[in-house]
């Protein structure tokens, strides 16, 4: 099933895009939670944590690179920053492609609710 991730994916919708790959895509979150909030996505599509397979799991490790390779070209996260993937409803999951939140540049707290 497609969401407004594959738009943003194939540029039918624009985004702050500020990192690509073969695999993955990264753009910032048209509603931040953070200072600094980016969404890190596969290209191929992959509705939620619970979809993943023996076949993709490579990719959520190629997200979480992603997201240290952009956090190692960014002062903003020197001192620290959080990834998160929602799961479904109770999660707090809202569009239905995974995606890894990157949220820098403030002191989180935690539990996260
Ligand atoms: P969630 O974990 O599924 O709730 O996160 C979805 C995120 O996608 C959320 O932070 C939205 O602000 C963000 N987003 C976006 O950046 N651009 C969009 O067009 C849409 C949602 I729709």
């Amino acid at each position: 099933m497609s969401t407004i991730f594959d738009k943003i994916i194939s540029r039918e919708i624009p985004a702050e895009i500020v990192y690509e790959d073969d695999l993955s895509l990264a753009f910032k979150d048209i509603n931040p939670q953070a200072p600094v909030h980016l969404l890190i996505i596969p290209k191929q599509h992959i509705a939620t944590i619970n979809d993943i397979t023996e076949d993709n799991r490579e990719i959520v490790g190629h997200l979480y690179w992603v997201a240290a390779k952009i956090a190692a070209q960014y002062d903003f996260a020197k001192d620290g920053y959080r990834v998160v993937m929602n799961c479904n409803e109770d999660g707090g999951q809202s569009v239905y492609h995974i995606h890894l939140h990157l949220l820098a540049g403030i002191t989180m707290g935690w539990p996260p609710f």
